[in-house]
């Protein structure tokens, strides 16, 4: 007997270390809608492996990619809720859930990646951060997406009258969908995770994304017809839960929130590598890229959006601010 007590209790001993050399004391989950090897998706695991070093593996962050969590939309409200820990999301994504945001959502807002870095980096930056808190969510870090142009299963776009009458997928967001009103074209407002079989069945024409995403996504495959309008260049985030947030010690937090700023300096990096990579792959495929475009009628073309938009004093110095940022 008492040697079944002695191997009892040893048996136990192990099992508690080898609890303790292997577990996690908190465990994060963290949603992405893209698939392991996209820039988003390796940052956050970075991000992570950073993470559980510094706290001595005490706390875990597990990437949850392609969309396994759910929808984009889904899962932002779950990340309100503290059901999910963390998010790496599109602005144009929280436009509805988080206000603030709306307005960087808007077209040709940004000139160029650099313009839209010095806007985030900065106060602006700063500022619509903090707005999260109030939705129950931090914000942790930004990510660089590029520009969204359109394309499509039918023809080339060479112009705007070439989109008039078509259907597009846009994300849910009403600015996206003023955006391809203000263009002739139709907007459907559709998660991503529907769009492929929405093209290869016709329900839509096509849809609007950057060089990544269309790659990644495989829409190229029933979309070959892609224009560089460039009309979107909406920044990615990663969000936390405020329940998670609140559960962390201060240090914990400051150690979430280095790791989350250096996966910001690694997603930009990696985001510009992507590009390209994607870019070469998809004409390798066989799309047929319009990259000379007059883009100024698309410009131009926006102003309805702008007046819609943009129309307290505070949107009209915040959107000022943005284009006055160098
Ligand atoms: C991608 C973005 C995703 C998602 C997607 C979409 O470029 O990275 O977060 O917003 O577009 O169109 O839904």
């Amino acid at each position: 007997m008492k040697k079944t007590l002695t191997t009892l209790a040893a048996l136990l001993a192990s099992a508690a270390f080898a609890t303790a050399a292997s577990a996690c004391d908190m465990t994060l989950r963290s949603s992405d809608t893209h698939p392991d090897g996209y820039p988003t998706v390796e940052a956050v695991k970075a991000m992570a492996k950073e993470v559980e070093a510094k706290t001595d593996g005490r706390i875990c962050i597990e990437v949850y990619p392609s969309a396994q969590l759910g929808e984009e939309k889904d899962t932002i409200e779950q990340t309100q809720l503290g059901v999910i820990d963390m998010v790496r999301a599109s602005f144009g994504t929280f436009n509805d859930i988080v206000p603030e945001t709306q307005l960087f959502s808007l077209p040709y807002l940004f000139r160029s990646v650099e313009h839209q870095h010095h806007v985030l980096d900065g106060p602006i930056g700063a500022e619509v951060g903090k707005a999260f808190e109030s939705h129950d969510l931090v914000q942790l870090a930004n990510y660089d997406s590029g520009s969204r142009s359109f394309y499509n299963s039918k023809h080339p776009i060479n112009s705007i009258a070439d989109l008039k009458g078509m259907k597009f997928r846009v994300m849910q967001n009403d600015v996206f969908v003023d955006m391809m009103k203000a263009l002739g074209a139709n907007a459907t407002p559709m998660p991503y995770g529907e769009v492929y079989s929405s093209i290869q069945t016709g329900v839509i024409d096509g849809a609007e994304n950057n060089w990544p995403s269309y790659d990644s996504s495989g829409h190229y495959e029933v979309a070959p017809y892609y224009t560089l309008d460039q009309h979107l260049m909406v920044p990615e985030l990663v969000a936390m839960s405020k329940t998670t947030w609140n559960k962390l010690s201060p240090e914990d937090q400051t150690v979430i929130k280095a790791a989350a700023k250096n996966s910001e300096t690694l997603e930009r990096k990696l985001w510009a590598e992507q590009e390209k990579k994607s870019e070469d792959k998809v004409v390798a495929a066989g799309v047929k890229v319009v990259k000379d475009i007059d883009k100024q009628p698309f410009i131009d073309a926006m102003k309805p959006v702008y007046d819609k938009y943009v129309t307290t004093p505070e949107a009209k110095d915040l959107v000022a601010r943005i284009q006055a940022t160098q």
